[in-house]
C-alpha cells in the first residue's frame, strides 16, 4: 500500500528534501507541523528553555558522539585501498558498537504500540470527588498516549484479534499521573500472581514459536478453559471489540476500581472510562485478516494520518461513581474483582474532561518505545484500592522498566520527565543524567540545611488514604464472590445485537477450530454451555461436536444495552472514502465529490488504474488499482465509466481488481455510492444493485447520502442476521 502522507488532502504542506545529496551544509529537515517531541524539561523537572532541536541533530556538520566533526562516514580506515581495516578506526568502532546495541528488550506484553501527544482539558465536574489539581475547572494538562496490542511482538500486525492497551500519561503540575487501561472493562484474571500464566499461555508455543499475535491456539484455550475466571474477558475480545476499526474508535477503561479523595478527605470509589467522540467501531473479521496482509501498520497509520490531516481524535474521560462502603460492593457486584464490570445502566458515566490528541511523535523510539507507564504514578486526590490485580501491578511496572530501559533512571528520559519540579534523593545508577547539587542526599541532614523538606497535605503532598485494614489471618484465598466466573460473560453476550452475537459465534468457531487438541475444544464448549446454551450449540455445530449440558444455568436475565456497538449514530469526521476512477471518469464530478467529502470533514482518496494524476487534471491520485484494497475505505464512491453502458460511449472493460474491491466492500457491509457506470460495476462484482446502502446520483446527492449511512458505521442489514 502506498504511503499517502505527502498528499493527504487537508494535511499541511510539507517541504520534502531533495533526492540528491546536498553539497552545502544546511539545517536538518524540520519536524512536520503535526509532530512534536516531549516538552523540554530537565531531569529534575524544570523547564530548560533550550531551543527546539538543541539536544540532538544540531549544527551543520556530522560529528561523532563526542561532538568531533567527521570528514568521512562512508569508508572505514584501511591500510591501502584493498585493506585490511585498521583497529584504530575509532569512528568505525563507535558507529558499529552503537548500532550493535540499538535494540532494547521489547515489552513482555503490549510490545506493539502507537503513540501521540495531546492535551486534557478538565470540565471541573470532578472537583467534588477529587482534589487532583488537573481535574479543576479549565485546567489544561499535556498528555502522551500509547495504544497497543497485548500479545504480539513489536513488529506484529495491528489488526489482530486481541485486547488493546490504552495508556495515558498526564504531565500534571503535581507530578505525573498514569492511567494505564485497556479497551475492555474486565480482565482475564483476578490476582496478579496469575499474570505470568495467562501471558505464557497466550504467547506463541515455546517449541516452534507459533502463532504470532494470536489467541487461536492450544495453549491459550487450554488455560482459559481450565482457569474459568478468564471467560468473562475472553468473550469481550471474541466479540467485535477484539478487532477495533481504529485506535480512535475505541473506548478505554481503567478496569480496576480506584479511589478518589476530595478536599474534605472523603473517599469515593470510581471506575474510569474513556468515551471516543468518534464512536466505538470495529472491523469485520475477514476485513481484519486482509488488513493484516495489506497494511500491518493499519492502526498506527490511521492515528498518524488523522492527526497529520488535522482530524484530531478526542475522548471524554468519565467515572462511574460508587459509595465507599465497607463491603466494597455495588448492586451485588464486587468492586474489587477485576473480572467484573458495572453496567452503565446501573451507574452512569459522569464526564470529567476531554482529551484531544493533536501531535504525532517526532521519534518513535525516543517517545513510543521509551515511554514508561506505571499505575503507581498517582497524584494527590487519586488512590488505589485493594483489588489484588492492581496491587500486583503496582510492583510490576517499575520492575519491568529496569530491565527494559536499562536501569532505574528511566524517569529522566525526555518522554518520562515529570513537568512538576523533581527534588528527590535518588542518586547514581545506570544512565544518570541529572545535574544534582548538594552534598547530603539523605534525610535527616544538616549539611544541606535539612533540605529538601517533607510537604504536608496543605503543600500538595500525596497522603495515602487511611483505609482500615481487615484484621484477618494471612491466606492465599479469594473472597467468595470471586468464584462467580460466568454471570457477566452471560450478561455481556445477551446484551449484544444478533449481528454481534453471530460474530462472537464465528470467532469462537474459528479460534477453537485452530486448536489441535480435541479435549481443549470440548472443555471450552463446556465453559460456553455455562455462558449461553445457544452460543454453545452454534459453536459446537461449527466444530462438528455435540453441545454439552451446562454445569450451571445462568440465573439472571440482566442485560446492559450500553455494551452493544450497534444502534447509535456518530460523527463521520475522519472517515475515509475511496473514489474509484478510470480512464473515462468525468474529472469535474470526481473533484466535486472530493471537495464535498472534505467539506464534511472526511478524507477522500482517489483510486486510479495507474499512478500519477487524475485523468485530464493535475490532481495527484493516492492509490492505484494495484495498491488499493477495499479495507482501507469506510465507503466506496464509483466514478467509473467502465462497463456495458459506458458514459463516454467507448467501451472500457471493468478491471478485475475493481470487482474485488466492490465485492469486498459490499460483503463487509460498507456503503457504496456512485454515478456513471455504477450499476454495471456492481453487477459485474455480483452485488445486488437494489440492496440497502447503495446510493446513486450526482455528487451533490451521493456524498451527503454516504455521510448519513456512515453515521451508523456499516449497513448492518446486509449481514445475514439482522441487528
Ligand atoms: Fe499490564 N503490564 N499488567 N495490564 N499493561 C505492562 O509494563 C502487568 C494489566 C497495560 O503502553 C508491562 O511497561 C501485570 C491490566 C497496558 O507502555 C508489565 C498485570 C491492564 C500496558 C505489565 C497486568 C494492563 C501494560 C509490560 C497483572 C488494564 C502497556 C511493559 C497484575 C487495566 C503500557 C510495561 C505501555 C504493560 C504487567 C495487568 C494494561 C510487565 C503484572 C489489568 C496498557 O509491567
Amino acid at each position: 500500500m502506498t504511503n499517502p502522507k505527502e498528499n493527504i488532502p487537508g494535511a499541511p504542506s510539507v517541504q520534502t528534501p531533495k533526492l540528491e545529496e546536498p553539497t552545502e551544509p544546511r539545517k536538518p529537515v524540520p519536524p512536520k507541523p503535526d509532530q512534536h517531541g516531549p516538552e523540554l524539561v530537565s531531569p529534575t523537572g524544570t523547564p530548560t528553555g533550550e531551543p527546539e532541536g538543541s539536544r540532538a541533530q544540531a549544527g551543520d556538520y556530522l560529528t561523532t558522539a563526542q561532538g568531533g566533526r567527521l570528514a568521512d562516514t562512508n569508508h572505514s580506515l584501511k591500510a591501502g585501498r584493498r585493506g585490511p581495516t585498521l583497529l584504530q578506526d575509532h569512528h568505525l568502532r563507535e558507529k558499529i558498537t552503537h548500532f550493535d546495541h540499538e535494540r532494547i528488550p521489547e515489552r513482555v506484553v503490549h510490545a506493539r504500540g502507537a503513540g501521540a501527544h495531546g492535551v486534557f482539558e478538565s470540565y471541573g465536574t470532578g472537583t467534588g470527588l477529587s482534589k487532583a489539581g488537573f481535574l479543576a475547572a479549565g485546567v489544561e494538562t499535556p498528555v502522551f498516549v500509547r495504544f497497543s496490542t497485548v500479545v504480539g511482538s513489536r513488529g506484529s500486525a495491528d489488526a489482530v484479534r486481541d485486547t488493546r492497551g490504552f495508556a495515558v500519561k498526564f504531565y500534571t503540575d503535581e507530578g505525573t499521573f498514569d492511567l494505564v487501561g485497556n479497551n475492555i472493562p474486565v480482565f482475564f484474571i483476578q490476582d496478579a500472581i496469575k499474570f505470568p500464566d495467562v501471558v505464557h499461555a497466550a504467547k506463541p508455543h515455546p517449541d516452534r514459536e507459533i502463532p504470532q499475535a494470536q489467541s487461536a491456539h492450544d495453549t491459550f484455550w487450554d488455560f482459559v478453559s481450565l482457569h474459568t475466571e478468564a471467560q468473562a474477558h475472553t468473550i469481550w475480545f471474541m466479540a467485535d471489540r477484539g478487532i477495533p476499526r481504529s485506535f480512535r474508535m475505541m473506548e478505554g477503561f481503567g478496569v480496576h476500581t480506584f479511589r478518589l479523595i476530595n478536599e474534605e478527605g472523603k473517599s469515593t470509589l470510581v471506575k474510569f472510562h474513556w468515551k471516543p467522540a468518534q464512536g466505538v467501531h470495529s472491523l469485520v473479521w475477514e476485513e481484519a485478516q486482509i488488513v493484516n496482509g495489506m497494511d500491518p501498520d493499519f492502526h498506527r497509520r490511521d492515528l498518524a494520518d488523522a492527526i497529520e490531516s488535522g482530524n484530531y481524535p478526542s475522548w471524554e474521560l468519565g467515572v462511574q461513581v460508587f459509595p465507599d462502603t465497607d463491603d466494597e460492593m455495588f448492586e451485588g457486584i464486587d468492586l474489587l474483582d477485576p473480572t467484573k464490570f458495572v453496567p452503565e445502566e446501573l451507574a452512569p458515566v459522569q464526564m470529567l474532561g476531554r482529551m484531544t490528541l493533536n501531535a504525532n511523535p517526532k521519534n518513535y523510539f525516543a517517545e513510543v518505545e521509551q515511554v514508561a507507564f506505571h499505575p503507581g504514578h498517582l497524584v494527590p486526590g487519586i488512590d488505589v484500592t485493594n483489588d489484588p490485580l492492581l496491587q500486583g501491578r503496582l510492583f510490576s511496572y517499575l520492575d519491568t522498566q529496569i530491565s527494559r530501559l536499562g536501569g532505574p533512571n528511566f524517569g529522566q528520559l525526555p518522554i518520562n520527565r515529570p513537568h512538576a519540579p523533581v527534588n528527590d534523593m535518588l542518586r547514581d545508577g545506570m544512565h544518570q543524567s541529572a545535574d544534582y547539587i548538594g552534598v547530603a542526599p539523605y534525610k535527616p541532614n544538616s549539611l544541606d540545611g535539612g533540605c529538601p523538606f517533607h510537604a504536608g497535605a496543605d503543600a500538595g503532598a500525596f497522603i495515602d488514604f487511611p483505609q482500615p485494614v481487615e484484621s484477618a489471618a494471612k491466606v492465599r484465598a479469594n473472597p467468595a464472590s470471586f468464584s462467580d466466573h460466568y454471570s457477566q460473560a452471560t450478561l455481556f453476550y445477551r446484551s449484544l445485537s444478533a449481528t454481534e452475537q453471530a460474530h462472537v459465534v464465528e470467532a469462537y468457531t474459528f479460534e477453537l477450530g485452530k486448536c489441535y487438541e480435541q479435549v481443549i475444544r470440548e472443555r471450552q464448549l463446556a465453559a460456553l454451555a455455562n455462558i449461553d446454551a445457544g452460543l454453545c450449540s452454534e459453536v459446537a455445530t461449527g466444530l462438528g461436536l455435540s453441545a454439552p449440558e451446562p454445569e450451571q444455568e445462568p440465573t439472571s436475565e440482566a442485560t446492559s444495552p450500553a455494551v452493544s456497538q450497534i444502534g447509535g449514530t456518530w460523527p463521520v469526521a475522519g472517515r475515509v472514502i475511496g473514489i474509484v476512477t478510470d480512464a473515462g471518469s468525468d474529472p469535474q464530478r470526481v473533484l466535486e465529490a472530493r471537495d464535498a467529502i472534505a467539506a464534511a470533514g472526511m478524507l477522500a482518496l482517489l483510486v486510479a488504474p495507474v499512478g500519477g494524476t487524475l485523468q485530464g487534471t493535475s490532481e495527484p491520485v493516492q492509490r492505484t488499482y494495484a495498491s488499493a484494497r477495499s479495507v482501507e475505505f469506510d465507503a466506496l464512491l464509483l466514478a467509473t465509466s467502465a462497463g456495458a453502458g459506458s458514459e463516454t460511449g467507448q467501451h472500457i472493460p471493468i478491471d478485475e481488481r475493481v470487482k474485488v474491491m466492490v465485492a469486498e466492500a459490499f460483503r463487509h457491509a460498507k456503503a457504496i455510492g456512485g454515478w456513471g457506470s455504477t450499476q454495471d460495476v456492481l453487477k459485474a462484482a455480483g452485488v445486488d444493485v437494489d440492496a440497502e446502502g447503495i446510493v446513486q446520483g450526482n455528487p451533490d446527492e451521493v456524498v451527503p447520502a454516504l455521510a448519513t449511512l456512515l453515521e451508523r458505521h456499516r449497513i448492518w442489514q446486509r449481514f445475514a442476521t439482522q441487528a
